[in-house]
């Protein structure tokens, strides 16, 4: 969403941003390496979620190839990507987290 400056020169070239900003969806992807009770405490750790939760979500990116971990402003979402990767290299697993733009 952008509105573009064509009668003040200043601001020619410019765009102005209008509604509030884009939300990112922070996701896991599923390997064969990474175990599951791993992926069960990242998604407590991270995500905030109770065992039981992050059992369902776990499963569903185990079945499905990629889950929901939350919604989240860019840095917050930016910032949670960063951790989870970092947490999963510094335990030898290739666990992917990612992050998706919303629609
Ligand atoms: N597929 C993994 C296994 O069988 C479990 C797993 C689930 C890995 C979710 C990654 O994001 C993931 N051990």
């Amino acid at each position: 969403m952008a509105i573009q400056h064509q009668l003040d020169p200043e601001l020619a070239g410019q765009e102005t941003r209008v509604g509030p900003p884009p939300l990112y969806t922070v996701l896991l992807l599923n390997d064969d390496y990474t175990p599951m009770e791993f992926v069960v405490v990242v998604l407590q750790q991270f995500f905030a979620m109770a065992h039981e939760q992050a059992t369902v979500v776990m499963l569903k990116v185990h079945t499905e190839g990629r889950g929901v971990c939350g919604v989240y402003p860019k840095d917050i979402a930016a910032t949670k990507v960063d951790e989870v990767n970092r947490f999963a290299r510094q335990h030898q697993h290739p666990l992917q987290c990612i992050m998706e733009v919303q629609e």
